[in-house]
């Protein structure tokens, strides 16, 4: 099975390669063994080196002690047909047999001259395309090349110089630049931060026209302030509106040594006109990204298990199992093998302002996790399986039947004021009392809980985790425990219960429905025992072009209040499905087309409209549940990120529901009120401005004067444990903002039953005691801290049972 997946997907040639590098290592101590390997850039062929030091380097640099043996080993790459032959002093050439067939490999061997020498290498079949590089015998080093033979003279040109140019671009690549710039020369285009195409020009400008206000004399000197200091002076357009203050990571001065800061400077002051110097001289960047996009680097078996297994946790959820992209960018080879390993590994570890974490920093991933992961991102992505009803069935556990439950609660505790506390990295969840803060029970639930809902009762609490395995916990038990639990998926976010009861029936804790990421579908369970009844796939067309998605992967899902349906939104669709469930074996699905990348969402106050974010598009889609019809789509900021919203009344505006931004460092508002408010309805009525990016979630309640807001995400460790909030009275701005704790993010809020305290999570490191997590609960009239519940492991979403029956927010 691995074996012919890899065929399929091209990794044979890595595989191979694979085990000439582990031969190479067994081999030590009889002299070196290279491995090259044939690839094509800028219209040429060129060896790259594989494994070692060597490793990525275009025509590398190969050393040999006088006297040593020497092999050297090629791969063809399945285009043309490529040897390599080495000249020796005498004039005489040490030639390999050809290879032409991809993955089809040939060796030579040879001593090394027992002189301090330079030998050529090159393809005698593209001899003139400067497929050649040097073998450096004893001391000689790479300045004494050139005096040595005819055949060498050529070389050094055609070598990947050690140049500023390899400097330059290597710099750029280790800060991850061009994750949010464009930078020419250098593979890669982002669209976060301003196109510094023409930088040196634009600064020198900025300067001489007085527009900038820092301290800087010289577009050197402002050039390197913006990398150390990047608040010191915000540029005014970024691609998507005007930039944010907190946005460029102030890190990543301390990332590049000095001679690479330099470098750098000196290469953007030379903008528009430079880049020209750099990829004809240097000849580096291009050619790199070139050859890259035709070879992707090895990993072990063992790595590549390890890089499969993580990904699926920790970064399929923003780039898709498939690496197509949604809430993230796409990571498909032709994507991420031009920006290299370097460049990969440097947007891992230091995460980037539109809301990838930083998984190095945050040391989740250490420095060669990274690049382990950067080389497995390069490389075709592998498919994940499917899963079916009779699987799903299998994994069903039937832990007490209904009739064994209580039928009445059996607790004296206020259970409705119960909130349910998503220890993420435990795979549990905590049920604490509202009232008491006493935790009432910890109970196992699946990998990464995501999120819990209720049945409508609010009975019943029905926790996913990220691995698809969902838990029914009875909350009338004396003691709340699971009473059921099933497998749906591989991974999923999302869970929802039926709520509706009418003229259409009483669907009242009938029904629960799980949204799944992979497999890409929908589950509807039986609602008292978890048993799977009915699976339908989320397949389907773009409502942009049309095109066919084969990873369309079902995101939030809410019960409606006005009919017996489920909104399901399909995120890479852009599909919102209302799924009525008055006949779950036959549900009738009316497919609303929005917008793509549906993400998460709530409704407004009166129940009536659900606004979804069309996260990467920038947008907010709204359905009116009662004619089951699309109201509008308004354009929002930078990413929004919701959670449910926040519902209230503005002074100016009337009834609105508000969203943050991940992409940058803004509340909006939008108008919820056709009827008393038409102008305002469906559009963005207010924005305002938050200290940073990064925010997930906003809360508020119908009895607050304040709208709570985080900024989980900030690249920035302060900002990320900072919340804020708003006063509904006054706004136009942030009435005050504080930082929850020492340590960790502050992340979502919850109000208890009464809505006169906020929970807030803070988010630490389960290996860190001390540090692994608490939730601090603050009055929210005085906005003053009552009490925290201390040592939970890495506490994230809570949801606490009344206000999530009544989907209030
Ligand atoms: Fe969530 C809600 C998906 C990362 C905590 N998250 C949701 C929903 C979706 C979703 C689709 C809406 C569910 C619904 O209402 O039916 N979340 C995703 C992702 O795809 C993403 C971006 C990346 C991933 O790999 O999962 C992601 N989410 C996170 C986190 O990193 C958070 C902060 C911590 C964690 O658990 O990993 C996180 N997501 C939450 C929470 C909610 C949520 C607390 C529920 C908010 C609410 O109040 O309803």
């Amino acid at each position: 099975m691995k074996s012919s997946l890899w065929i399929r997907s091209g990794l044979f040639l890595l595989f191979l390669a694979g085990i000439l590098v582990a031969c190479a290592q067994a081999r030590n101590g009889t002299g070196p063994l290279y491995v090259l390997a044939i690839a094509r850039g800028e219209g040429r062929y060129h060896y790259v080196g594989l494994g070692g030091d060597i490793d990525g380097m275009i025509n590398p640099v190969l050393t040999a002690k006088r006297g040593e043996t020497v092999t050297v080993t090629l791969i063809a790459s399945g285009q043309g047909t490529h040897d390599i032959v080495f000249v020796l002093p005498d004039g005489k050439e040490v030639k390999s047999d050809e290879v032409s067939r991809r993955g089809e490999s040939t060796s030579v061997t040879f001593t090394a001259p027992d002189q301090d020498t330079v030998l050529t290498y090159y393809n005698s079949f593209y001899a003139d395309e400067g497929t050649r590089g040097v073998l450096l015998v004893g001391d000689v080093s790479l300045e004494e090349v050139g005096e040595v033979s005819p055949t060498q003279e050529a070389t050094p040109a055609a070598l990947p110089p050690q140049s500023e140019a390899n400097l330059i671009v290597q710099a750029i690549q280790k800060g991850g630049c061009t994750a949010c710039h464009v930078i020419p020369g250098v593979a890669g285009a982002g669209t976060i931060g301003p196109d510094l195409s023409a930088i040196g020009q634009v600064v020198k400008e900025r300067l001489e026209k007085g527009e900038y206000t820092g301290t800087a004399r010289t577009v050197e000197e402002y050039l390197l302030e913006a990398i150390q200091t990047p608040d010191a002076f915000i540029a005014p357009q970024c691609p998507t509106g005007p930039c944010g203050k907190g946005v460029m990571p102030p890190t990543l001065a301390q990332l590049l040594a000095s001679d690479e800061l330099t470098a750098v400077v000196k290469y953007l002051a030379s903008l528009p006109g430079g880049e020209v110097a750099l990829v004809e001289e240097g000849g580096v960047s291009e050619v790199e990204g070139a050859a890259a996009t035709e070879m992707a680097p090895l990993l072990t078996e063992e790595e590549f298990a390890w890089a499969k297994q993580t990904f699926f946790e920790r970064c399929a959820g923003c780039h898709g199992t498939l690496r197509k992209g949604a809430t993230g960018p796409a990571l498909t080879p032709d994507l991420t093998r031009p920006k290299g390993t370097v460049g990969l590994a440097a947007i891992i570890f230091n995460g980037t302002t539109r809301g990838m974490p930083d998984w190095g920093k945050q040391g989740i991933l250490s420095q060669e996790q990274t690049e382990i992961m950067a080389k497995f991102l390069q490389m075709e992505p592998p498919e994940p399986p499917e899963m079916s009803l009779e699987q799903m069935r299998a994994s069903w556990q039937l832990l007490v039947p209904p009739q064994e439950r209580p039928t009445s609660p059996q607790t004296q505790r206020d259970w409705e004021n119960y909130f349910i506390v998503t220890l993420r990295d435990a795979g549990q969840v905590a049920v604490i009392d509202g009232n008491t803060y006493e935790i009432v029970n910890t109970v196992d639930s699946g990998y990464a809980v995501h999120i819990t809902r209720m049945s409508a009762s609010g009975r019943y609490a029905y926790v996913i985790g990220r691995d698809g395995r969902l838990a029914m916990i009875d909350l009338w038990m004396e003691k709340p425990e699971v009473v059921a639990r099933v497998q749906t998926c591989y991974d999923a976010r999302s869970v929802e219960v039926s709520k509706y009861e009418g003229p259409e029936g009483d669907f009242r804790d009938k029904y629960a429905i799980t949204g799944c990421y992979w497999p890409p579908h929908f589950v509807i369970l039986d609602g008292q025992t978890l048993e799977p009844l009915k699976v339908v796939s989320s397949r389907s067309y773009t409502v942009t072009d049309g095109s066919y998605h084969p990873e369309p992967r079902v995101a939030s899902i809410l019960a409606s209040h006005y009919k017996p349906e489920w909104i399901v939104n399909v995120k890479e669709t852009g599909q919102i499905w209302l799924v009525n469930y008055s006949d779950p074996l036959n549900p009738a699905i009316k497919m609303i087309g929005a917008e793509l990348f549906l993400h998460d969402g709530g409704m407004d106050a009166t129940h009536r409209y659900f606004l979804v974010a069309a996260n990467q598009s920038n947008k907010i889609a709204v359905v009116d549940l009662k004619e089951s019809s699309l109201m509008g789509i308004v354009d929002v900021g930078a990413v929004p990120h919701p959670g449910r919203g926040a519902n209230w009344i503005d002074p100016e505006f009337g009834p609105v529901w508000s969203t943050p931004h991940l992409g940058e460092a803004s509340v909006m508002s939008i108008g919820t009120d056709p009827e008393g408010h038409p102008e305002q309805a469906w559009k963005v009525v207010r924005s305002v401005e938050l200290p940073g990016s990064g925010s997930l979630f906003i809360k508020t309640h119908p009895k607050s004067r304040w709208i709570w807001v985080d900024m989980v995400l900030n690249s920035d460790p302060v900002l990320a444990r900072t919340i804020c909030v708003i006063a509904k009275s006054d706004p136009s701005k942030v009435y005050k903002c504080w930082e929850v704790g020492s340590y960790g993010r502050a992340v979502h809020f919850e109000y208890n039953k009464e809505g006169t305290q906020v929970w807030v999570s803070l988010w630490g490191a389960a290996d860190k005691p001390g540090e692994t997590g608490e939730i601090v609960i603050y009055d929210d009239e005085t906005l003053e801290e009552i009490a925290r519940i201390l040592n939970l492991i890495t506490p994230t979403g809570k949801f606490n049972v009344y206000n999530t029956v009544n989907d209030i927010y």
